[in-house]
C-alpha cells in the first residue's frame, strides 16, 4: 500500500489558522467524550480519526497546519469535488492544497479537508418519542449555496440490530421520501443492543461500534458534515474493503475502492460500467472479517453520488432531500440483509408460473408468429410456461390498444395460450400518447381530464417524446393517476386477459431531453452541483425536473418513477385479476420487491456480459428483489451458438428466467440451434423445471422472512474467507451449488467448493472440501451444480409447462452429511391465491434423513397437494449396497445401488405426500 509523507513546507494555510483560533474558543463538551478514550480493540483503521490527529484535545489544537495538511493521501476527503479549484480558492474554503507527485493524479485530491475544518457543533440531546434529539448549528455558513445553518438530528434505536439517525432541517420541511416507517421496539424493550454511539460535539460526528468486539463500523469525524439545499453529504471511514451494493451498476459483486464512484440516478441505459444504471440502492453491505457485516441505508431519493477511497472510507453525495440513515449490525451478512428488508418491505410471493420458462423478443410481428414460436417450443419439446410479446402488439405503439392488422385477433390468441396452460404477458410503457385525434384514444383523453399527469414548470401537461411520438408521463404518486391507471388496465385486460404486466421504459426514458419544450433554466434543471450522470445533465433522457408532481418535482421524485408504477400496476393487476400479480419492472428503488421482479435490461450478447449478469443477480437479491434475471442469451447484438447454450444454462438458475432479443439480432429461441445445442438447452431447461418446488420452497423463505434465493456465497458461508468475493459462482438458498461456464471455449472449469461435504447433482459423486477449488469437467451439454451434505432437495418430475408439472411426483434427492444426516422442507400452495401463506392455505413438510431412513413431516396440509405423490428418492453418500429398501413398512423392489459413487435411487414409489412416510435402508 502506498503510505505518502508529504513534505511539510507543501503547506500553507493562513486561512486555517485563523478559523482554528475561532475553533478553539468554541471548543465545548463532548458527548460521551471518555468512551472515545476507551480502546479495547486494537484495530487503528478503526479508531476515531478525530482522537488520533488530536483534535479532542484543548492543548493540541492550536496545531501547526503543517500538521494539519500532512495528511497520507487514501485519508484525504476531497475539498473541491464540486469544482476545481485553484490553490488560492482552496485555501479560502480553508482546506489544504498538497498537490501529489505526478502518477497519483485521479487518485487522492489535491485539496483536502484538514482535521479540524469547522463543521457544525452540536447542541444537547433532548428526549423524542422515539429516542433522542439535538440541534446541530453553524456559526459560519459553508462554501455550498444555500447553506442550512441549523440542523436536527433524530436519533433512534429502534431494534436491537437496527439504528436510526435522521439529519433535516427543523425550520423548514424538506422532502422525504414517502416511505412509511418500519416497525420499531420501545427503547426499554431493547436488550443487548448490538452497537454504541458516540458523538462528536464540535465539528459535529459520530462513530458507530460493535460492541462485541468494539471495531469502529462508521466514523463520520472522518470529513466535514456538508447540508446545504442542494448539496448534503457525508463521509465515513469503512472497516473493510469489502463493500457491495449501491446498484444499479455494471460491476462485481465488491466494489472497487481506488478513487471510484457510483451515481444513483434511474437511467435507460444498457448495462455498462461507469454508468448509473435503470435503478437507485443507497444500500451497502460490509463484509467485517470474523463472519461479521453491517449495513448503510440512505433513504434518500434524489440524484446522488457515493465515493469510495482505499482508506477505506466511503462519502455519500445527494443533492437534495435529507440525510437519512439506517444502520444494521446483523452481526452478519445473512441478518444484514433481512434488517434491511424490515425497512423497505420484504418480497412479494411470485406466481408458481412466473418461475417457468418465459420466452419473448422485440420483433414477433403478428399473433400468427407469436403462436408459431410457442408452437415451435411445443413441438421441439421445450418448457414454456408464458408467452410474451414486446411493443410489437400496440397499434401505433400506443400503451391499451393493439394493432388491428397484425394483432386484431390478440384475445383469442391469449385464450388459446391459456388453454394450452401457457401465461401470455405483454410490455406497457408508462408515456401516454399525447397526438391522437382526442375522443380516438381514452387513455389520454380521461387522463387529461382526470389531471393524472406530470405537469411542467408552467403548470401544463408536460410533453416527451417515447415510442408512440409525443406521449404525457402518469404521476403515480398521485390516487387519481392510480386508480385511472386501473382502469386502463381493467378496460385493456376484459379484452385481452394478460397474466402479468412488463414495465419498461420506467425511469423514465425519454427521447427528448426534459421535454418537447426543453426545460426552463433553474437550480432544479442544473443544480449547483451535478453527479456524474451520464450525459451530464439530471434531465437527460428523461423528464424536466421542475415536472410537477403530486408529492413534489421530478427533482426529487424521479428515482421513485418505476416503484410507483410497480405499485400502481401491482394494484391494478390485484384488483382485476384477483390473484397474485405479475410485474416486471426496469426500473427501481428500494422497496420494489414488494411488487415486482426485475430484469437486467439491455444487456449485450457477449461472454462480458454473460459474466456480470452473476453478481447483478445476487446483488439484486441483497436489494430485495430476489425475482431477476439478464435476458438470456443475451438483447443487444447477435448471439451465437456456444454462447447461448452456456446462458440458457446459466439462467436456468436465474431466479427469472427469461430469454428475450432485439429485433435487428439473428433469432435466439432454443429452437433455432444445432441438435445438440438444443439437447443442451433442453437439458437445463428441464432440470430447472425438475427443482421448481425447490426454486418454490426458496421464495416462499424470501418472502417470509427475508432470506435471499439466489444466494452469494459469503452469506452462507460468512466464516469462510474463500467465499467473500466469489461471484462466478452462487447458490440456490443453502443446498445448491451453481457453477456456470462463463468463458468461451472453456471445457473444464475450476469451482470453489465452501468447506464441507458436497455431490454432484447429477450423479451423486462425493467431494469431501476443505474449502478449495476443484477443476471439474465442464462439457457443453451441463452445467456443475453441486449438492451441500445435509440438504435435501425437493423436486418433481419436469413438464412442458408448470400446469403439468405440478400434478407430477415429486422426487427428492437427499445429500447426507458425513454423519449421515440431512433435512430439507417443502412449501406447497395453489401457486396463484393471494395471501396463501398469511391466510395459512398451504402445505408445509418437512423431511429428516439419518440413521439410514428417510422420513416426512406434513407440519400443516392443504388442498393444493392432494393426490400428489412422492415418486422417487436418490440418496448421496450411502456408503455400501442396501440389503433391502423399505417404505412404510413394506419391501421395495425397484432400486439400485452405484458404487463409484455410492448414491442409491429408490424409484417407482407413490407415497402420498400429504402423509407421513418412512423409506428405509437396510444397510
Ligand atoms: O427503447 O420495448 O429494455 O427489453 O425490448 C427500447 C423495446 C425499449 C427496452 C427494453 C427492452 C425492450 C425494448 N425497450
Amino acid at each position: 500500500m502506498t503510505h505518502h509523507h508529504i513534505s511539510l513546507t507543501q503547506c500553507f494555510c493562513p486561512s486555517l489558522f485563523l478559523l482554528m483560533i475561532i475553533g478553539l474558543t468554541t471548543w465545548s463538551y463532548l458527548y460521551d467524550y471518555r468512551s472515545l478514550h476507551v480502546r479495547t480493540h486494537p484495530n487503528i483503521e478503526g479508531e476515531s480519526i478525530a482522537v488520533r490527529e488530536g483534535r479532542l484535545s484543548p492543548s493540541r489544537r492550536l496545531l501547526d497546519c503543517r500538521d494539519e495538511c500532512s495528511v497520507p493521501p487514501e485519508r484525504r476527503f476531497d475539498c473541491a469535488r464540486d469544482r476545481a479549484l485553484s490553490r488560492a480558492e482552496c485555501e479560502t474554503r480553508g482546506c489544504c492544497y498538497v498537490p501529489l507527485p505526478a502518477g497519483l493524479s485521479g487518485g487522492p485530491p489535491w485539496c483536502f479537508y484538514p482535521p479540524s475544518y469547522p463543521g457544525y457543533k452540536m447542541g444537547s440531546f433532548f428526549p423524542t418519542s422515539k429516542g433522542r434529539a439535538a440541534n446541530l448549528t453553524r456559526s459560519k455558513p459553508s462554501y455550498l449555496p444555500r447553506d442550512i445553518a441549523t440542523l436536527r438530528l433524530e436519533v433512534a434505536e429502534e431494534t436491537a440490530g437496527r439504528l436510526h439517525l435522521t439529519l433535516k432541517d427543523p425550520s423548514s420541511p424538506r422532502y422525504e421520501v414517502p416511505l412509511s416507517p418500519p416497525p420499531f421496539e420501545p427503547p426499554s424493550a431493547i436488550q443487548n443492543s448490538l452497537y454504541s454511539i458516540e458523538f462528536h460535539s464540535d465539528p459535529f460526528g459520530f462513530v458507530v461500534r460493535r460492541k462485541s468486539n468494539a471495531q469502529v463500523l462508521l466514523n463520520t469525524t472522518v470529513a466535514p458534515l456538508l447540508f446545504a439545499d442542494q448539496y448534503l453529504q457525508m463521509s465515513t471511514f469503512l472497516p473493510s474493503r469489502l463493500i457491495s451494493g449501491l446498484g444499479e451498476h455494471y460491476t462485481p459483486l465488491t466494489l472497487d475502492l481506488n478513487w471510484t464512484s457510483v451515481t444513483l440516478w434511474n437511467r435507460d441505459m444498457a448495462p455498462h460500467s461507469d454508468a448509473n444504471l435503470y435503478g437507485s440502492h443507497p444500500f451497502y453491505l460490509v463484509q467485517e472479517g470474523d463472519s461479521l457485516a453491517h449495513g448503510v441505508f440512505l433513504l434518500n431519493s434524489n440524484a446522488m453520488e457515493v465515493l469510495l477511497q482505499p482508506m477505506p472510507a466511503l462519502t455519500w453525495v445527494s443533492v437534495g432531500g435529507i440525510l437519512d440513515f439506517y444502520i444494521f449490525l446483523g452481526p452478519d451478512p445473512q441478518s444484514v440483509v433481512r434488517q434491511y428488508q424490515e425497512v423497505i418491505g420484504y418480497p412479494m410471493m411470485p406466481p408458481y408460473w412466473a418461475l417457468g420458462f418465459h420466452l419473448c423478443r422485440w420483433g414477433y410481428r403478428s399473433t400468427n408468429e407469436t403462436r408459431s414460436i410457442a408452437k415451435r417450443m411445443r413441438e421441439a419439446k421445450f418448457p414454456l410456461d408464458v408467452q410474451w410479446n414486446d411493443l410489437d402488439y400496440a397499434d401505433k405503439r400506443r400503451v391499451f390498444t393493439f394493432d388491428p392488422v397484425h394483432f386484431g385477433d390478440l384475445p383469442e390468441m391469449v385464450e388459446e395460450f391459456h388453454q394450452e396452460g401457457l401465461r401470455y404477458i405483454l410490455i406497457l410503457d408508462p408515456g401516454i400518447s399525447s397526438s391522437s385525434q382526442p375522443g380516438s384514444y381514452w387513455p389520454y383523453d380521461e387522463g387529461l381530464r382526470r389531471e393524472v399527469f406530470i405537469k411542467n414548470s408552467t403548470g401544463h401537461t408536460l410533453i416527451g417524446k417515447v415510442w408512440p411520438g409525443p406521449t404525457a408521463f402518469p404521476d403515480f404518486t398521485n390516487p387519481e393517476t392510480v386508480s385511472w391507471w386501473e382502469e386502463c388496465i381493467r378496460d385493456f385486460h376484459a379484452k385481452v386477459p394478460v397474466d402479468g404486466l412488463w414495465i419498461d421504459m420506467n425511469e423514465p426514458a425519454s427521447f427528448v431531453h426534459g421535454s418537447v419544450d426543453g426545460c426552463p433554466d433553474t437550480d432544479l434543471e442544473k443544480p449547483p452541483y451535478v453527479p456524474d450522470v451520464i450525459g451530464g445533465q439530471l434531465n437527460f433522457g428523461t423528464l424536466c425536473m421542475s415536472g410537477q408532481q403530486n408529492l413534489s418535482t421530478h427533482y426529487n421524485l424521479h428515482n421513485l418513477y418505476g416503484l410507483t408504477e410497480a405499485i400502481a400496476t401491482y394494484s391494478a393487476l390485484l384488483k382485476v385479476r384477483g390473484s397474485r400479480p405479475f410485474v416486471l419492472s426496469r426500473s427501481s428503488f428500494p422497496g420494489l420487491g414488494r411488487f415486482s421482479g426485475h430484469w437486467t435490461g439491455d444487456v449485450r450478447s457477449d461472454w462480458e456480459q454473460l459474466r456480470f449478469s452473476v453478481p447483478a443477480v445476487l446483488l439484486f437479491g441483497l436489494f430485495g428483489v430476489p425475482l431477476v434475471g439478464a435476458d438470456v442469451c443475451g438483447f443487444g447484438g447477435n448471439t451465437n451458438e456456444e454462447l447461448c447454450v452456456r446462458w440458457t444454462q446459466l439462467g436456468a438458475f436465474y431466479p427469472f428466467m427469461r430469454n428475450h432479443n432485439d429485433r435487428p439480432n439473428v433469432p435466439q429461441e432454443p429452437f433455432v440451434f444445432s441438435q445438440e445445442a438444443q439437447a443442451a438447452m433442453r437439458s437445463a431447461l428441464l432440470l430447472r423445471y425438475s427443482l421448481l418446488p425447490l426454486l418454490y420452497t426458496l421464495f416462499l423463505r424470501a418472502h417470509s422472512s427475508a432470506d435471499t434465493v439466489a444466494r452469494a456465497l459469503f452469506l452462507e458461508f460468512p466464516t469462510d474467507s474463500n467465499s467473500r468475493t466469489i461471484d462466478r459462482q452462487f447458490l440456490w438458498g443453502s443446498s445448491l451449488l451453481i457453477s456456470p461456464v462463463l468463458e468461451q471455449g472453456t471445457v473444464e472449469l475450476s469451482a470453489y467448493l465452501p468447506p464441507g461435504m458436497w455431490y454432484s447433482f447429477h450423479d451423486g459423486q462425493p467431494y469431501r472440501s476443505k474449502g478449495q477449488y476443484f477443476l471439474l469437467s465442464a462439457p457443453l451439454d451441463a452445467i456443475n451444480l453441486h449438492v451441500r451434505g445435509g440438504y435435501i432437495i425437493p423436486q418433481q418430475v419436469p413438464a412442458l409447462t408448470t400446469t403439468v408439472a405440478r400434478r407430477n411426483p415429486f422426487n427428492l434427492t437427499v445429500a447426507l452429511s458425513a454423519e449421515g444426516w440431512a433435512r430439507g422442507e417443502l412449501y406447497w400452495d395453489d401457486g396463484d391465491s393471494l395471501d396463501t401463506y398469511e391466510r395459512g392455505d398451504y402445505s408445509h413438510i418437512l423431511f429428516m434423513a439419518r440413521q439410514s431412513q428417510l422420513v416426512s413431516d406434513p407440519v400443516r396440509v392443504s388442498g393444493a397437494l392432494d393426490g400428489l405423490v412422492l415418486g422417487q428418492v436418490r440418496v448421496f453418500g450411502v456408503p455400501s449396497p442396501p440389503k433391502a429398501v423399505m417404505a412404510n413398512g413394506e419391501t421395495v423392489t425397484d432400486f439400485t445401488y452405484r458404487s463409484d459413487t455410492m448414491s442409491l435411487t429408490v424409484a417407482s414409489l407413490s407415497l402420498p405426500m400429504t402423509e407421513e412416510f418412512t423409506l428405509q435402508w437396510m444397510l
